[in-house]
């Protein structure tokens, strides 16, 4: 008796359940039980990188696999990541995985996320937060060291502390680690190499259209052929829209003509590297879906994920590519 009882109360909250929108779905349906559900709110698709990201999240929490994945693209905008963050803690999510688009600006919604008890698993940038228990875990890249492995690679390609290194900067999206970890090092290393010129610095947003447009206005306002040594691009897609520009202009994209230095390493990427218009290309990894499932099957256990952890990355150059591995890549 009270078995059937159950099942009727459950029958009814499931049609109630689905009668009041997305928002109740969770609380209704008596199948959702057994998986873990993970709210994700994304930054956007701005970029090759973000892409391969998303697609290594949706491919690792699936039914299949125990979980139910409720995916929010905030196309670029922090509002939209605050308010799905809100709606998962509405939703009584069982943890919040968030790539936050810039790092300040995170302590009330996180604050929420808390008192509801719900985990956050921050992934890939980093927030400014007074208190770090405000998430459990940070998952991505060291994007300081991977400036360093750039500006490192530029000392050794220009060697001559006397003759002068004309850099063009295209930043990536303003207030976000990855651009602030990125500009950092260029900016440390031209303070210290006083040969090191930097001629401008462009906004790019992280995209191809905005790199394009930016360089393009810049170029067509310089009164000659600029001389130009080295556009530092802060990810793929910028040096695409940036090489695009300068190659319309009759510049030379490669070694002994604009040296084009870009981050992420995709697919895309390493193909220019190794055809010589990219001269440097920086890993960042994108496969994190893994790492954060690792983290999230650590506390479903009981314990305590790492509080930082970083993947490894490498820098490419022409020398070291194969046509083998570019094709290999899986991003
Ligand atoms: O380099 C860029 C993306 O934060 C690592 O964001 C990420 C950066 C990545 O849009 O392509």
């Amino acid at each position: 008796m009270k078995k059937i009882l159950l099942t009727a109360l459950a029958v009814l909250a499931a049609v109630v359940g689905s009668a009041c929108g997305a928002g109740q779905d969770l609380a209704g349906d008596s199948a959702e039980g057994e998986l873990v559900v993970v709210g994700m709110s994304q930054v956007g698709a701005e970029s090759d990188w973000r892409v391969a990201n998303s697609e290594s999240m949706k491919a690792v929490f699936t039914e299949e696999r125990g979980y139910r994945l409720l995916f929010e693209d905030a196309r670029q905008k922090q509002e939209n990541q605050i308010t799905a963050i809100r709606r998962f803690i509405q939703q009584q999510v069982d943890y919040i995985v968030l790539m936050p688009i810039s790092e300040t600006g995170w302590d009330s919604v996180l604050q929420e996320a808390r008192e509801a008890g719900i985990p956050v698993i921050l992934v890939d940038r980093m927030v400014d937060v007074e208190d770090e228990g405000l998430y459990a875990a940070h998952i991505g890249s060291d994007f300081r060291r991977e400036g360093q492995s750039a500006v490192d690679w530029m000392a050794e390609a220009y060697p001559d502390q006397w003759a002068p290194v004309r850099v063009v900067h295209i930043q990536g999206t303003l207030g976000s680690t990855a651009q602030l970890g990125r500009t950092a090092a260029l900016e440390e290393a031209a303070a210290v190499h006083e040969n090191w010129e930097l001629l401008i610095q462009l906004d790019g947003d992280f995209t191809q259209a905005k790199a394009y447009e930016v360089m393009t206005e810049y170029l067509d306002r310089l009164p000659a052929r600029g001389e130009i040594d080295v556009v530092y691009c802060e990810n793929d897609n910028e040096a695409f829209g940036a090489i695009q520009a300068l190659e319309e202009r009759g510049y030379t994209c490669g070694r002994g003509g604009v040296d084009v230095i870009t981050f992420d390493a995709t697919r895309n990427a390493l193909l220019d590297c190794m055809n010589g218009r990219i001269s440097l290309a920086v890993e960042c990894n994108p496969l994190l879906g893994p790492l954060v499932e690792e983290a999230i099957r650590t506390m479903e256990s009981g314990g305590t994920p790492e509080k930082h952890r970083y993947v490894e990355e490498r820098v490419f150059t022409q020398d070291r590519l194969t046509p083998d591995f570019v094709e290999s890549r899986k991003y």
